[in-house]
């Protein structure tokens, strides 16, 4: 079934109603801009072409890098729950792409993984899928290339695109909704410093992991090594704009606006603060929470998606932007400007606050006990892979090579399997599971349930485990979505028995 007229046009309105991605509604959608070409046999719903592409994200800050569609961020994409879709994917570049489909529950051959056999888009070829959206909520695309040394490659560059699938009931209490892409350009390499972790709690340390930990970085640097190689950058934007440069959020007093908001970042955790005004989270990576609750902040690691929605009650011009006061003096922020309000944006620092997941549960819920558990250890084995850390997964490093490796686990059909992670390194992992959903379960030894993810951040020398049903077959990939350690060992496969 294709994407009727009728709802080209209202994915148009839609997109055009955030004001914030003006370029996005001719390109994207090229096959469905005339009747006839949409309606004639033959013709994808969607087209997504991949080309490098100049961007501009302050006047005279131009990048080169590659995009969806000619536009950093990519086509927001609409679809309808259930309603099947054929994509055209067209790579223009001179390498083999990969698109995934992050968050959504689709077969191997669409997700976008060579690791799971998804075909490569061919070096300035193309690829036609077909695929049935599911589930409903806020997901996104990118692109699943193995970057390594490369830091213009993979989601280095400007490859990310938002989905939003339409559920088939709206709940809709809301006045608009705003899509934000918060995302970093111009990578360098650095050594050493740490990654700012003190936002999430429970932050419970567990002795043995961090003694194993602290002990191989020890020897590491006693040998003479240097710290591994960690990515910087010099360019923050929101929608592709510095803070300043883009278009601001014009709203009136007493709207609702529901915000999605997606860490676009190849490595870096973000927050996102608009002062004089809280968030009200009603669903993390796309799906809704049993316990919707007021924050100060949102605070995201790579690839994490929230929305919530924020009542505008206190009127003024604002930043709404990270945290950090570096980055956001560096571009991380977009203006919030109430109706008849005038003058300089300002910002205020919100109020102490610790990230919980566990606060988005119902109080005392429980998870059903799984069928079986998988026990997995990270660590790091410092600066061993010219000067970048390896990463290893009960000890195995995964081949360098974007290809198949064989299953470490395998998984049957129907059973609930849990994943309990030990992290002995210092380092925070936004860890993913490829085409499944999991329930949180337990988050540095506190139990919780009921909160669905496709990431989950996972803290140093802390634990975490999530359950998921094996309920899609074939091949399927686990990671830390930080792109320097999914490229050096960071990954592993299920397979279905
Ligand atoms: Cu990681």
């Amino acid at each position: 079934m294709r994407v009727s007229r009728r709802n080209f046009l209202k994915a148009t309105s839609l997109l055009a109603g955030t004001t914030l991605m003006p370029r996005a509604v001719g390109q994207m959608l090229p096959s469905a801009q005339s009747n006839s070409a949409a309606e004639s046999e033959g013709a994808a719903d969607y087209t997504i072409r991949i080309a490098a592409t100049p961007i501009e994200v302050a006047p005279k800050k131009i990048i080169s890098t590659t995009t969806y569609n000619g536009q950093f961020p990519g086509p927001l994409v609409r679809f309808k729950e259930g309603q099947k879709v054929t994509v055209d994917l067209v790579n223009e570049t001179d390498t083999p792409e990969q698109l995934h489909w992050h968050g959504q529950i689709v077969p191997v051959d669409v997700d976008g993984a060579a690791e799971e056999g998804t075909p490569f888009i061919p070096a300035h070829g193309r690829r036609r899928i077909s695929f049935v959206p599911q589930p409903s909520g806020y997901r996104f695309f990118h692109t699943h290339n193995r970057a390594g040394e490369d830091l213009s490659a993979g989601q280095y560059s400007g490859q990310v695109g938002q989905v939003y699938i339409e559920p088939k009931r709206e709940p809709g209490n809301y006045d608009r909704e705003v899509f934000l892409v918060l995302k970093e350009f111009n990578p360098t390499l650095s050594r050493g410093g740490d990654m700012p972790q003190d936002v999430l709690t429970p932050a419970t340390k567990l002795k043995a992991l961090q003694e194993k930990g602290e002990a191989a970085m020890k020897a590491s640097l006693a040998k003479g090594m240097p710290q591994g190689y960690e990515v910087g950058y010099d360019l923050f934007t929101i929608n592709g704009r510095m803070l300043g440069h883009g278009e601001s959020i014009r709203v009136k007093q007493g709207q609702r606006v529901l915000f999605h908001v997606l860490n676009g970042s190849a490595t870096e955790i973000r927050s996102l603060a608009l002062p004089g005004h809280t968030f009200h989270v009603v669903a993390l990576d796309g799906n809704p929470v049993p316990n919707p609750t007021t924050v100060p902040f949102l605070w995201l690691g790579t690839a994490e998606r929230i929305s919530a929605i924020v009542e505008m009650n206190h009127p003024g011009v604002w930043i709404m932007g990270d945290t950090d006061d570096d980055d956001r003096r560096r571009g991380m922020g977009i203006v919030v400007e109430y109706a008849a309000r005038k003058g300089k944006p300002q910002w205020t620092p919100p109020p102490r606050f610790r990230w919980d997941y566990t606060r988005f549960a119902k109080p005392g819920a429980s998870a059903p006990a799984p069928d079986e558990t998988f026990e997995m250890t990270f660590a790091k084995d410092n600066a061993v892979v010219n000067g970048f850390n390896r990463w290893t997964v009960n000890g195995n490093a995964y081949p360098f090579s974007n290809m198949m490796a064989p299953a470490s686990s395998h998984l049957k059909e129907g059973r609930r399997y849990r994943v309990h992670m030990r992290n002995e390194s210092d380092d925070l992992h936004p860890i993913h599971l490829h085409r499944h959903t999991f329930e949180l379960t337990n988050i540095a030894g506190k139990q919780t349930a009921g909160v669905m993810k496709d990431v989950v951040m996972l803290g140093g020398y802390q634990e975490v485990a999530f359950d998921f049903v094996a309920n899609n077959p074939g091949m399927t990939l686990f990671h830390c979505h930080q792109q320097l350690h999914m490229d050096f060992g960071f990954m592993t496969l299920f397979d279905y028995a």
